[in-house]
């Protein structure tokens, strides 16, 4: 089943350098395309309509800083089962449970500071590509 799902290279992966690295990856992935793709820094607004989930966790103030601590990358990746499939490249959040292998597990520091985020789901994806790119959502 062909999906449309959101990426973000969070803030740490830009100041490293890892961009081309994380999309690299993506784009080795047979079948899958890139269909938007924009460098930009994220607002408080933004950030609170994305991880709204979280919104009263201990972690939420800390994440929301770290977010607008530089630029993101936000990506459309359209594909085959590409919502779980981008998931499966990133590892779990925590990037010291993460395999090698996995994006968080090669290059992750600290949970929050685990280098991209993807929907988790095809209500997370629709919800989040509205967020982000309300002109292809
Ligand atoms: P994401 O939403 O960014 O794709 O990550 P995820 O689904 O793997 O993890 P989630 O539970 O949704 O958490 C969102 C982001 O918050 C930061 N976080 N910090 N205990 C902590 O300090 C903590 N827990 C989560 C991470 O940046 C995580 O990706
Ligand atoms: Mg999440």
């Amino acid at each position: 089943m062909s999906q449309r799902t959101l990426v973000l290279l969070k803030p740490d992966a830009v100041r490293r350098g890892l961009i081309g690295e994380i999309i690299g990856r993506i784009e080795r992935k047979a079948g899958w395309t890139i269909s938007a793709l924009e460098l930009r820094s994220l607002d408080q607004d933004t950030l609170e309509q994305h991880y709204g989930e979280h919104k009263g966790k201990p972690f939420y103030e800390p994440l929301v800083a770290f977010m607008s601590s530089g630029p993101v990358v936000a990506l459309v990746v359209e594909g085959e089962r590409v919502i779980e499939g981008v998931r499966a490249l990133a590892g779990p959040t925590d990037p010291i449970a993460a395999a090698p292998g996995s994006i968080r597990g090669d290059f992750g520091t600290i949970v929050r500071e685990n280098l991209i985020h993807a929907s988790d789901s095809e209500e997370s994806a629709e919800r989040e590509l509205k967020i982000f790119f309300p002109g292809v959502a």
